[in-house]
């Protein structure tokens, strides 16, 4: 932060001191011969080639960027349409790429081509149908591609049905934390709404204790899903727009008070595949190794990092959003039915805290 204030300052500086500099320039007389305004061949020819340079600077920094910040982009998906997504995208950046590498370097070269030059008169060119048509069909095709391509993926991961038995999860975000909430044994949520929360006997979410479905249901602090397994996440706020992010399924959704809104996915990876992912190792041993000068200068939050997905908030919700997360575990089937058999139900809980 120092570092980059000194150099903003410094910059800020520069810019006063040129902007002085002009200043002065302009309240000079000027009596000279050819120390005219009038931009000379030798100016033109100049300008000219730092077009080149400045075409040489932004395709540099480009892989300069990719080079250095590559690492930080999301690893593979760890979700069934998370593969869909990320070709879509794929394909997008490679389509923009391709034409950004293509058309900077023909408007770098025409400014360098056509700069100006003594006796050079401009060419009047009306129109030229044949070109025109050319430049409007190419963009056109491409963008309707990409465009029924995405709204194709975007059809599909929103098509929230019932078939193949999902899990039904409800994700309930308030300032600052989530939980979530399995439907028990019936795979059924009971009814729940903000006006029944009471706080003193646990009942967090606002569920109806007279609905028989929701007897079972199982609150937890911590989201275990079933690997290759679709789950239907239903999701309600109590307070403030939320928006549930799930960066490793490829998902997010809002949530949203007074309404339920719904987002579903079938998790391919579990987190202990995950943490044997090269990328993902390889992450780890950065991380800690931050971590640990942070160790060797007492600093906090300084004890070694083990991958997990989580689930985050990415809605800026208040004080605390960039702390609001929730642990998701992927383990097997087997793995998912011992840990959900050790939960207490919302009944459990509610019959414990009668007086
Ligand atoms: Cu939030």
């Amino acid at each position: 932060m120092t570092a980059f204030l000194t150099i903003t300052v410094l910059v800020l500086v520069a810019i006063a001191i040129w902007q002085m500099t002009k200043i002065f320039e302009l309240s000079q007389v000027r009596a000279k011969a050819g120390n005219s305004e009038v931009a000379t061949e030798e100016d033109n020819r100049y300008n000219g080639y730092l077009m080149f340079l400045f075409l040489v600077f932004i395709y540099g920094i480009t892989i300069f960027s990719f080079w250095k910040y590559g690492k930080f982009i999301l690893p593979e998906a760890a979700s069934e349409h998370g593969g869909e997504y990320d070709s879509l995208m794929l394909w997008t950046f490679v389509i923009i790429f391709i034409v950004q590498i293509i058309t900077q370097a023909l408007l770098h070269y025409f400014a360098f081509k056509y700069r100006g030059e003594e006796g050079r008169k401009a060419l009047f060119f009306a129109d030229n149908d044949r070109l025109e048509f050319i430049w409007t069909i190419i963009p056109v095709i491409v963008l309707a591609g990409l465009i029924l391509w995405g709204l194709y993926t975007w059809t599909s991961i929103m098509d929230i049905n019932d078939e193949d038995d999902p899990l039904i999860v409800e994700l309930y975000a308030q300032q600052f934390n989530w939980t979530a909430r399995y439907g028990g044994a019936d795979n059924v949520l009971g009814e729940a709404n903000v006006r029944l929360i009471d706080i003193d006997r646990a009942n967090v979410l606002g569920l109806d204790e007279s609905d028989p479905n929701g007897v079972d249901d199982i609150l937890v602090k911590e989201l275990h899903l079933p690997v290759g397994r679709k789950v239907n996440f239903k999701f309600r706020s109590q307070d403030v727009l939320h928006s549930a992010y799930m960066p490793h399924f490829r998902a997010q959704m809002n949530c949203v008070p007074g309404m339920v809104t719904e987002f579903s996915f079938t998790p391919t990876v579990t987190t202990a595949e995950m943490r044997q992912r090269p990328e993902i190792i390889d992450k780890v041993q950065r991380t800690n190794a931050l971590r640990a000068e942070r160790a060797a200068a007492g600093e906090p939050n300084s004890d070694p990092w083990e991958f997990d997905y989580v689930l985050l908030c990415n809605k800026i919700c208040g004080k605390s959003h960039y702390n609001m997360q929730l642990k998701i575990v992927v383990e097997t089937e087997e793995e998912y039915q011992a840990w959900i058999e050790s939960q207490q139900t919302f009944g459990q809980t509610m019959a414990s805290m009668q007086p």
